[in-house]
């Protein structure tokens, strides 16, 4: 454990820490930020109100619209003087969803990071190789600060190049993986194509997160390369990866509740429901300082259990994700918005308004196809004019989205038409 004091208290403890942490927070949000002392005016309630967790369920929710509404700083609680870092990811449209970090901020992140890496059996005497990407996307960054602070070696990678993470993984000896979970697959595959084996290597444990993942696919991963494949999760908004993270019992992901309060809510009627419902998972940082949230929606659906953990720790465990109350999809560990393709499409000259995403997963990676239809005009063009606008639309999805999807141009009225709500996303993905 990386701090057993803070990761094993007792229950009883956390929770007057928590309520503590809370009280605090709840004022650091009234006193700072316009939109949540509008709103706890409007429901009546005072920073002195709030007496301790107990009273958490009286907040005013946090939704992803309030981060884009308020775009880039307008719930920041910090001066942007104490803001040392924004990280981000993608928003609902064009923009992305920006979070503000003080350096108080960034120590915790990195604890948490810390935590989940000694989680993984991590140590001083590890190589750490990141292959989440870095820069906006908290996974890179994120990773890489706790695999230092923890005192082992970082290979700082980032995605992508799989030849070059093979031979990095083999001619440096890197013990600890970090990536998303579906390119944790790629690479172990892509390891016995290149005709290695796991006694070739010295890989032990992965610490794979970003997006859903099965059990099925935890264990082929752990076949390939001969590890232990641990779950970990987290959100930009809240700290990026460091939300929670699997032990070795891999019986679901330690929630650190020293610093982020979870709960699970009915997403219709919006009230609590009890460790062992599913439904959807809300946080609440209680110690950070640049944005903190209150009651954050995450649309990720999940259960928390409090059943004891064999290794000691006693945060909460939340279980995998296995689902969403929104339209959000994750390609290669992009979070994509069918509206973001959306407001690529609108106002291109040549294109209807009538689209559709099909995604897949082919040799372990994720394949978006967008079909876009074209207008009557467009359909009568030259073939090279053709090509051009799915080249223009492929590089704007790109640019704006962040991911390199297909672009297939089809005929006009061949997208099927609904009666009731458009169907824009076929998920080919047994997830
Ligand atoms: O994905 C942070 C992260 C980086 C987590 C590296 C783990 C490892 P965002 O880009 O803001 O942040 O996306 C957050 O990704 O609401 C979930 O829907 C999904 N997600 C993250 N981790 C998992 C996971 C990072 N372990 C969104 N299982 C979240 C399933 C996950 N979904």
């Amino acid at each position: 454990m990386f701090n057993p004091t803070m990761e094993a208290m007792s229950r009883d403890e956390r929770r007057a820490l928590q309520s503590e942490r809370l009280k605090q927070v709840v004022r650091r949000e009234y006193d700072n930020v316009a939109v949540y002392r509008a709103r706890m005016d409007a429901k009546g309630i005072k920073p002195e109100d709030v007496r301790g967790v107990e009273d958490l369920k009286f907040l005013p929710f946090t939704e992803k619209t309030d981060l884009r509404d308020q775009y880039p700083y307008g719930l920041l609680a910090a001066p942007l003087s104490e803001i040392v870092r924004i990280q981000g990811s993608s928003g609902t449209t064009g923009k992305p969803i920006v979070s503000g970090y003080t350096q108080g901020d960034i120590d915790v992140w990195t604890e948490l990071m810390a935590r989940t890496l000694s989680a993984a059996g991590a140590g001083p005497n590890d190589i750490v190789q990141v292959a989440y990407g870095y820069g906006l996307f908290t996974g890179g960054l994120g990773a890489h600060q706790g695999a230092s602070r923890i005192g082992a070696t970082v290979i700082p990678m980032s995605s992508g190049n799989t030849h070059r993470q093979i031979m990095m993984i083999k001619d440096l000896g890197t013990t600890i993986l970090c990536c998303t979970p579906s390119y944790a697959l790629y690479l172990g595959e892509s390891i016995r194509e290149a005709g290695l084996t796991p006694k070739d290597l010295k890989l032990r444990a992965g610490c794979f997160g970003a997006e859903p993942w099965t059990e099925g696919m935890r264990t082929r991963i752990e076949e390939l390369m001969d590890i232990d494949a641990l779950d970990i999760y987290g959100l930009t908004e809240i700290c990026g990866p460091g939300v929670s993270f699997e032990c070795l019992e891999k019986k679901g992901m330690h929630v650190n509740e020293d610093h982020i309060i979870p709960e699970i809510i009915d997403p219709a009627t919006e009230q609590p429901l009890p460790p062992g419902a599913a439904g959807e998972l809300v946080f609440t940082t209680i110690t950070k300082q640049g944005m903190p949230m209150l009651r954050y929606r995450t649309h990720d659906i999940c259960k928390l259990d409090d059943s004891p953990c064999a290794c000691g720790r006693t945060l909460i465990r939340m279980g995998r994700i296995t689902g969403r109350t929104d339209d959000m999809l994750i390609i290669r560990g992009v979070n994509v918005f069918p509206s973001q393709i959306e407001s690529v499409l609108v106002g291109l000259e040549g294109v209807a308004p009538h689209y559709l995403l099909v995604v897949d997963r082919v040799n372990s990676q994720d394949v978006l196809e967008v079909q876009v239809e074209m207008t009557e005009d467009m359909f009568s063009d030259t073939v090279g004019n053709i090509q051009s606008l799915g080249a223009r639309i492929h590089d704007r999805i790109r640019s704006i989205v962040g991911v390199s999807a297909k672009v297939k141009l089809v005929p006009p009225r061949s997208i099927p038409r609904s009666e009731g709500k458009a169907k824009r996303v076929i998920d080919n993905r047994k997830l």
